[in-house]
C-alpha cells in the first residue's frame, strides 16, 4: 500500500476484546447513522449492531438514527430495530439552516454522547458486525489513532478494489493534485469512519456530500497522517446511484477540496443539470459549513467544559 498512516483489518480485532479495552479504559461508545429513506435496509444494520454488539457484548452503549425528512418509513424501520432515532430538525434547531448528508453527521454528534463515534450508511445490504468492530478497534487499541477510515472491496461491477465512480473520476484526481499526501488513502468517500469526540467536536463539518473527505483531510492537517488509521473492512454492497445523480456529489466533492487547499470559490455551488428534452435545470449544491461543536454554546454543557474540551 502506498505510505499513509498505519492500516488495519477488521480480522484484527475481536468484539469482546474490543469490550473489555473499553470497558478498562472507561469510555462510551456511539454507532450513528445518517438517514434518508432506508427503510430497506436500515432496520437489519440497526438490529445486527443492537443484537450482536449492544446486547451480545457490551461494545455499543448507544444506537442513533438520524432521520432526515423520509417518507418511506425509516424512522419506524429504525425504532422497531431498536435504535434511537432523532429526526434532524430537531436537534440543534437554532443552529440555521443546512441539509444534506454532512448535516446529519454533524447533528448526529451533537445528539449522541459516546466518548468514541463511528458511522456507517444506512444503505449497506451486506453489513455486519466487522463494520464496527474495524471502525472501533483501532481506537481502543492504539492511542495516537484519532480517526479511522474503512475501506472495502465492492463487489459487482466495476473494478473489485476500486473505489466508485465519484471516487474514480473526481476525488483521487483533486486528492493527487491537491492533497498527495492523502494518495494512500484507499476510499476516500467511504461513509464508514470513527474518531475521539474530542478531535471530532473541534472540527467544522462540510453539510452536504463533501463531509468524508472533509474529514480526512482536516483530521490530518491537524493531527498528522499517523493519526490518521485506515480498516480493511472486507467487501460492502450499498445501493448504486444513476449516473444523473452523481454530478451534485461530485461538485459538492470539487467545492469541498478547492476550498480545503485554500482555493477562492464563489459562496454558491451551482450546477445546471438537462433533462431529457435538453432543459436546463438549476441546481444549488449543499457545500456550506457547521462550526465545530465545541464552539456552541448548548444545554448539558457547562462552562467548565467548555473550557477544559
Ligand atoms: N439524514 C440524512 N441522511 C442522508 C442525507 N443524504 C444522504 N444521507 C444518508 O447518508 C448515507 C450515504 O448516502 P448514499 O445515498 O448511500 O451515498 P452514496 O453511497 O455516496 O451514493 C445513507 O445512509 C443516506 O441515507 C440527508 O440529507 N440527510
Ligand atoms: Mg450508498
Amino acid at each position: 500500500m502506498h505510505a499513509a498512516g498505519p492500516v488495519f483489518s477488521h480480522r484484527d480485532f475481536d468484539p469482546r476484546r474490543l469490550a473489555a479495552r473499553k470497558e478498562a479504559a472507561g469510555l462510551t461508545i456511539s454507532l450513528c447513522i445518517p438517514a434518508r429513506d432506508e427503510a430497506a435496509t436500515i432496520g437489519r444494520i440497526v438490529e445486527i449492531a443492537r443484537r450482536r454488539l449492544a446486547e451480545g457484548v457490551p461494545l455499543l452503549d448507544e444506537i442513533l438514527v438520524v432521520d432526515d425528512h423520509s417518507t418511506d418509513g425509516t424512522a419506524d424501520a429504525a425504532v422497531a430495530a431498536g435504535a434511537k432515532v432523532v429526526h434532524s430538525a430537531e436537534i440543534l434547531p437554532d443552529a440555521g439552516p443546512g441539509s444534506g448528508k454532512g448535516d446529519a453527521i454533524w447533528k448526529s454528534l451533537a445528539a449522541s454522547t459516546g466518548d468514541l463515534v463511528a458511522w456507517v450508511d444506512g444503505d449497506i445490504t451486506d453489513f455486519g458486525p466487522r463494520f464496527v468492530t474495524g471502525l472501533l478497534g483501532p481506537l481502543l487499541t492504539s492511542p495516537s489513532v484519532q480517526f479511522v477510515k474503512g475501506f472495502y472491496r465492492r463487489p459487482g461491477g466495476g473494478r473489485a478494489n476500486g473505489g466508485g465512480r465519484v471516487t474514480e473520476l473526481v476525488a483521487r484526481p483533486l486528492i493527487a493534485r491537491l492533497f498527495p499526501h492523502l494518495a494512500g488513502v484507499v476510499q476516500p468517500l467511504a461513509g464508514e469512519y470513527a474518531g475521539r469526540r474530542t478531535v471530532l467536536e473541534a472540527l467544522p463539518i462540510v453539510c452536504g456530500w463533501g463531509v468524508d473527505l472533509a474529514l480526512v483531510v482536516d483530521v490530518v492537517a491537524r493531527h498528522g497522517l499517523p493519526a490518521l488509521a485506515q480498516v480493511d473492512l472486507g467487501t460492502r454492497r450499498h445501493r448504486h446511484r444513476p449516473l444523473d445523480q452523481l454530478s451534485p456529489q461530485a461538485m459538492a466533492i470539487l467545492t469541498t477540496a478547492l476550498r480545503r487547499a485554500g482555493i477562492p470559490e464563489r459562496e454558491a455551488a451551482h450546477l445546471v443539470l438537462f433533462d431529457g428534452e435538453h432543459r436546463g435545470h438549476d441546481v444549488l449544491v449543499e457545500v456550506r459549513e457547521r462550526p465545530p461543536l465545541r464552539t456552541l454554546a448548548r444545554p448539558g454543557y457547562s462552562a467548565e467544559d467548555e473550557l477544559t474540551a
